[in-house]
């Protein structure tokens, strides 16, 4: 399996516990490396353009209103297999479901605020990764 590259969001509930040292321990614990990392405060335009495909959704409203809420980290992760490797660190995206010691199962206050995101495919993390990196900054692949 070639190394490959996701996207992953510490959310505003995990960055106000200041759980980001331990999120990226237990990413780098688990072999993924940090190819890119920016902390900032998404604007609603971009937040809205992330999550498009949930623009249907019910709880659209909710998901952009707490995910511009305060300061997230973004991140490029590398590594063997790094989609399915995230999304097995992250956990169940509902906290209540996931296994215990995943990233959600800890920090996780519900099926929203959920403390982390993921990509879920080789080409979400592309889309994802050029929403917010430009080529040139993913460094450490
Ligand atoms: P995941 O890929 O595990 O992040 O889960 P989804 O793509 O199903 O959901 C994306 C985001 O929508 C979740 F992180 C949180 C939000 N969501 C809700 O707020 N309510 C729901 O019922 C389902 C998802």
């Amino acid at each position: 399996m070639a190394k490959e590259l996701t996207f992953s969001i510490i959310k505003p509930n995990a960055v106000k516990k200041n759980a980001i040292g331990d999120i990226i321990s237990q990413f780098e614990a688990n072999g993924l490396k940090i190819a890119a990392a920016k902390l900032t405060v998404l604007s609603r335009k971009k937040c809205e353009e992330f999550y498009a495909e949930h623009k249907e959704r019910p709880f659209f409203g909710e998901l952009v209103d707490f995910m511009t809420s305060g300061p997230v980290m973004l991140m490029a992760l590398s590594g063997e297999n790094a989609v399915m490797k995230n999304r097995e660190i992250m956990g169940a995206t509902d906290p209540k479901k996931a296994t215990a010691g995943t990233v959600r199962s800890k920090f996780g206050d519900s099926v929203g605020e959920n403390a982390v995101h993921g990509s879920d495919s080789p080409a979400s993390a592309q889309r994802e990764l050029s929403l917010f990196f430009e080529k040139q900054e993913l460094v450490n692949e």
